[in-house]
């Protein structure tokens, strides 16, 4: 062979040599097939880059320095498709990583969330009145000291109406400043005022009280307030709707106490108490609407009589799902609010 025979030779393989490689990487599709190209071409002991490396030997030396120059420029073109083929796979593997998209498939479900415990049990008791006959009505929240005390019997100098006990609003300075209702009771007079019997409604909503928040308390809580004025209406009405609405909302097994108690607008008043894990905790409080409220709402006590009973919301609630502390509900800690 001549000498620019061998050098014609070397140029060749060396132009083989690219060719092989581009078309091998073009081919390779991740990251494996890559790694076998190199090893093919430019592996350290065996590679084909080696290989005609070594052929350099036999080149006239008049040819070497054209020679040494195309092969380094091969190498650098063919470490270059290597870059770019090792780009390439990894791109394609970051797509591909929760694995290929299939379209077909069914979305996956997302939490939507739900129903505060609170709301619920405020739906259920709606349900479960509405079943025997009790309208559900709203009443406002903001309210008129005839609503939330005069109009019930609660005198002026009674501690009922203690600027400690309530929230008074301070926006104006009128004679008679407003409050947060303390009780749902003030719903009893609105609906009695604007009606006529014979009547059976339902209230729930929010009340306030400056109370010291507890396993049992909560400066704001919720109340459901029972109400029913029809003619011949007696203590035993009142005992039954409430023993039948218990075991309703609770179970069966739910037991119902009453024990004599003072509120200034039924006579006689009762607390009404529910066993709860083997404990009786006070629900709320009823009684036989007072003939006096009855008059002041223009209604004839001589020919109607009613009953009325107001339980705190959050305590049937905590009762019926088991939860020992109230205060639970409004933590807005989503691990306890998804149990239900
Ligand atoms: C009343 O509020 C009367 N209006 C109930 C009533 C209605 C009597 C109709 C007669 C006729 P009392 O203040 O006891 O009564 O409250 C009733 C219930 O509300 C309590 O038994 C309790 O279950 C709940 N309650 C009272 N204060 C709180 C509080 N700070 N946090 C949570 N629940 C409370």
């Amino acid at each position: 062979m001549t000498t620019s025979a061998a050098l014609e030779s070397f140029l060749a393989e060396l132009e083989r040599l690219r060719g092989d490689a581009a078309s091998s990487l073009a081919a390779a599709s991740d990251a494996g097939a890559v790694e076998q190209a190199r090893i093919e071409f430019v592996g350290a002991r065996s590679g084909r880059l080696k290989a005609v490396q070594k052929l350099l030997g036999g080149i006239a030396p008049a040819d070497k320095p054209e020679a040494g120059r195309r092969f380094n420029e091969i190498k650098a073109a063919i470490a270059e498709l290597f870059a770019a083929a090792q780009d390439r796979t990894a791109a394609a593997a970051a797509d591909t990583a929760g694995g290929p998209l299939d379209v077909t498939l069914p979305g996956a479900a997302v939490p939507l969330g739900h129903l505060h415990p609170i709301t619920q049990t405020i739906r259920r008791v709606q349900e479960i009145m509405g079943r025997l006959g009790f309208e559900s009505v709203d009443g406002p929240e903001v309210e008129d000291p005839w609503h939330n005390f005069e109009a019930l019997a609660i005198a002026p100098e009674h501690p009922a109406r203690d600027p400690l006990d309530n929230f008074y609003l301070a926006v104006a300075r009128t004679a008679e400043p407003l409050l947060l209702r303390s009780q749902t009771s003030t719903v009893q007079i609105r609906v009695m005022e604007s009606r006529r019997p014979p009547l059976r409604i339902v209230s729930l909503g929010r009340v306030y009280r400056p109370d010291t928040a507890d396993a049992t308390h909560y400066p704001m809580f919720h109340q459901v307030e029972g109400l029913l004025v029809e003619p011949g209406t007696t203590m035993a009405h009142l005992k039954s709707v409430l023993r039948l609405f218990a075991s309703s909302f609770l179970g069966g097994d739910v037991r119902v106490r009453f024990r004599p108690s003072f509120f200034p607008f039924t006579e006689p008043s009762v607390e009404v108490d529910m066993e709860w894990g083997g404990r009786w905790v006070e629900m709320g409080g009823a009684g036989m609407v007072d003939p006096a409220v009855l008059k002041a709402v223009g209604y004839d006590p001589a020919t109607v009589s009613g009953f009325a009973f107001g339980l705190g919301v959050e305590r049937i609630a905590a009762r019926r799902h088991g939860v020992d502390d109230i205060r639970d509900f409004y933590r807005n800690d989503v691990r306890f609010l998804r149990q239900f």
